[in-house]
């Protein structure tokens, strides 16, 4: 399988309970390289663009309010099959369906409060990570 990158957040509830260098041992252990990372109060702007994709859900307005309620870590994660990877360590959207030993299954609090975003596919990554990065900012 190819080198990929993927786009990643530490969401705020995890970045509220100091769980950044958790969540990145996860990570690495996993043989993601973490080639770009910082920590951004997203804008509810930024947010509600971000997930357009779900502005029709019932959960839409909630998701937006909880991505600007505390500082986020946004992240390029880099290695072979860097997406998919990813989406394993971090486990199902809602952490009672969650694997043990992933991300969501040790950490996250609530199908909404699930302490990490990562992308679902090779289009989403690129786009995902354009939307927060420059070319610049990422070191591979
Ligand atoms: P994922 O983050 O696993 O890709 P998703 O893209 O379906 O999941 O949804 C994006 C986020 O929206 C998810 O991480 C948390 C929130 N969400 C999804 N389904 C929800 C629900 N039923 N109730 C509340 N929040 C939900
Ligand atoms: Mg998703």
């Amino acid at each position: 399988m190819a080198i990929e990158r993927t786009f990643s957040i530490i969401k705020p509830d995890a970045t509220k309970r100091n769980l950044t260098g958790k969540i990145n041992a996860k990570f690495e252990e996993a043989g993601l390289r973490i080639v770009a990372q910082k920590r951004i109060q997203m804008t509810l702007e930024q947010a509600g663009q971000f997930y357009a994709v779900h502005k029709e859900r019932p959960f839409y307005g909630e998701l937006c309010e909880f991505m600007v309620s505390e500082p986020v870590v946004v992240q390029v994660l880099e290695g072979e099959g860097a997406i998919l990877k990813n989406r394993e360590v971090m486990g199902a959207t809602n952490p009672a369906d969650a694997e043990d030993g992933t991300i969501r299954k040790e950490f996250a609090l609530s199908v909404g409060e699930n302490s990490v975003h990562g992308s679902d596919a090779p289009e989403t990554a690129a786009e995902e990570i354009a939307f927060f990065f420059s070319g610049l900012e990422i070191v591979g």
